[in-house]
């Protein structure tokens, strides 16, 4: 089922997100739903406080062509960052149209628990590595703007809030 993706500002974009304590079969069919929310978008990751579910959970395929490789991750940690950095110019599903460079580490070692309640360790490097720090960014209740100047941000947060206006008025507008 795909699932609508809150709009930023919404309160529940910026809350720190709850651990996941036992992979249930509710869990498991969140983490569908949200990969087929994030390949109807289209996007590249999806983190649960997106689509209004305030847990550590996030998916991802950073494949643009070739066979999908969805990855599902429950509390995801990352153990290692590279000190050399990488500049990307970020999107987000919450904030639609908007994008801006942004600096990170190069490369991360993440661990995480699968949908099988495996742990995981995996080193992530190029648009991976950007999109895992999104995404675990989310959970921790920030958004790819909070990297840039306040005049920025400010202006996209105003766009966004006439697009909610926009769609508010008219759902059937993209
Ligand atoms: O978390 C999100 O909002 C998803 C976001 C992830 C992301 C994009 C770029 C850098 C870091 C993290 C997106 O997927 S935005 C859409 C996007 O980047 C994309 C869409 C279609 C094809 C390729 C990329
Ligand atoms: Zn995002």
């Amino acid at each position: 089922m795909i699932r609508p993706i809150l709009i930023h500002p919404d309160p529940r974009l910026k809350k720190p997100c709850e651990p996941v304590a036992e992979i249930t079969p509710d869990l498991r069919q969140l983490a569908a739903d949200m990969l087929e929310t994030m390949y109807a978008a289209p996007g590249i990751g999806l983190a649960a406080p997106q689509v209004g579910v305030t847990k550590r959970l996030i998916v991802m395929d950073c494949i643009k062509n070739g066979p999908p490789e969805p990855v599902v991750l429950f509390n995801p940690e990352i153990l290692w960052s590279a000190e050399e950095l990488s500049v990307y110019d970020e999107g987000c599903l919450s904030i639609p149209d908007q994008y801006a460079e942004v600096e990170r580490p190069a490369e991360v070692k993440v661990r995480w628990t699968d949908a099988d309640g495996a742990v995981q360790v995996r080193q992530f490097g190029g648009i991976w590595a950007t999109c895992v720090q999104h995404e675990i960014d989310h959970l921790n209740g920030k958004l790819f703007i909070d990297y840039l100047g306040p005049l920025k941000r400010q202006m996209i947060t105003r766009k966004m809030q006439k697009l909610k206006r926009e769609r508010a008025r008219d759902p059937e507008r993209e």
